[in-house]
C-alpha cells in the first residue's frame, strides 16, 4: 500500500486517490451516463461479487454500454485492488462511464468507457447503533422513475431521482424517504429495498414497482424462507406502511435497518421488531461466509 494514501483503479492503472481524475467531458460527469456497483467485502471475502458484476453487465446492456473488459477479469480486477490496498473489510464502489466524449448527448462521440474501482474502509452508511435505535423516514412526494424511463431496475450513474427525495427527507429533519411508484404503490427508499412484516408475513415491492433488485433484498428473501417465513413479493400500499407490525431496509451499505417510524406514523411498537432482529442475525452469520462471496487472499 502506498504510505498510507488508498489507490483507485482507473482504466488499467492504481493512482493514489487524490490524483485520481475523470475529465470534464466524460459523459458519466456531463450527463449521468454510465452505470455502477456499491459492493462490500466482510473478512476477506467480497460479498455476492459475481452478482455484482453480472447486474453491472445488466445495468451496462440496458443502456446499450459495452464495457471493456471481461466479466472475469473485472472480478479479478477488484480483487487485485482490494489486495494493492491491503484491505480485508471494504467498501467498492465500481463505476463504468460512457467515457470521453464532446458536449452533445451522442454516446457514439464516446470512444471507450471508462472503469474506476473505488475500495475504501467502511462502517455500515448510516452508522451502527442504527440496528439498535432504528430509522425513520417520510414518505417522499418524489415519485420513482417510471420503469419505461431512466428505470432504477439498472442501475445507472443517474441517481438525481433519489437525491430529490434523500433532500425532502433532510429538510424533514428524517433518515431516509420512501418512494412511490408512478401507480402510487410503495416502491423502495433512497438507496435501499423495503420490507414490511404483517401477521409473520413477510412483504416486499415486485421489480414491477420501480425498485433496483437489490443483492441484499435476494439474500434476505432466501433467509427468511429458509427460516420458515412466508415471504411475498407483491404491491404494498401506503397504507399498510402505516399499519405494518415491522418494516424494515436493505441495502449494500446499510445492510438490514428497523424503520420505527413513517411520515410520524409510529411503527408496530416503536422500536425494531422480532422478525427483523432475527434476520439481521441471520444476515450477520452469511455476510462473512465465504460461501456467500468471493475470497480475496
Ligand atoms: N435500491 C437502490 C435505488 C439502491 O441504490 C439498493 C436498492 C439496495 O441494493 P443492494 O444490491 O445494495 O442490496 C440500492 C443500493 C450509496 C450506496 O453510496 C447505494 C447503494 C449501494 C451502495 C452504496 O448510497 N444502493
Amino acid at each position: 500500500m502506498s504510505r498510507g494514501e488508498f489507490l483507485v483503479y482507473v482504466d488499467g492503472e492504481y493512482i493514489p486517490r487524490s490524483q485520481a481524475r475523470v475529465s470534464v467531458f466524460d459523459h458519466g460527469f456531463l450527463y449521468g451516463d454510465g452505470v455502477f456497483e456499491g459492493i462490500r467485502c466482510y473478512d476477506g471475502v467480497v460479498f455476492k461479487l459475481v452478482e455484482h458484476i453480472d447486474r453491472l453487465y445488466e445495468s451496462a446492456k440496458s443502456i446499450m454500454l459495452d464495457v471493456p473488459m471481461k466479466k472475469e477479469e473485472m472480478v479479478n480486477t477488484v480483487l487485485e485492488t482490494i489486495r494493492k490496498n491491503g484491505l480485508r473489510d471494504a467498501y467498492i464502489r465500481l463505476i463504468v462511464t460512457r467515457g470521453v466524449g464532446d458536449l452533445g448527448l451522442d454516446p457514439r462521440k464516446c470512444s471507450k468507457p471508462s472503469i474506476i474501482i473505488i475500495v475504501q474502509p467502511m462502517e455500515p452508511l448510516l452508522g451502527r447503533e442504527v440496528r439498535e435505535k432504528g430509522v425513520k423516514l417520510i414518505i417522499s412526494s418524489v415519485r420513482r422513475d417510471r420503469v419505461d424511463a431512466t428505470s432504477h431496475q439498472a442501475k445507472t450513474l443517474n441517481y438525481l431521482n433519489s437525491i430529490l427525495a434523500k433532500i425532502e427527507a433532510i429538510n424533514a429533519g428524517v433518515d431516509d424517504a420512501i418512494l412511490l411508484d408512478d401507480r402510487g404503490f410503495v416502491s423502495e427508499a433512497s438507496a435501499a429495498n423495503l420490507f414490511i412484516v404483517k401477521n409473520s408475513v413477510i412483504s416486499t415491492p415486485p421489480q414491477t414497482a420501480g425498485i433496483l433488485p437489490g443483492i441484499t433484498r435476494s439474500v434476505v428473501i432466501e433467509l427468511a424462507k429458509k427460516i420458515g417465513y412466508r415471504i411475498e413479493e407483491r404491491d404494498i400500499t401506503p397504507y399498510e406502511l402505516y399499519t405494518a407490525d415491522e418494516v424494515f431496509l436493505t441495502g449494500t451499505a446499510a445492510e438490514l435497518v428497523p424503520v420505527i417510524e413513517i411520515s410520524k406514523r409510529k411503527i408496530g411498537d416503536g422500536v425494531p421488531g422480532p422478525i427483523t432482529k432475527k434476520l439481521i442475525e441471520e444476515f450477520d452469520k452469511v455476510k462473512r461466509d465465504p460461501s456467500y462471496g468471493v475470497k480475496v487472499y
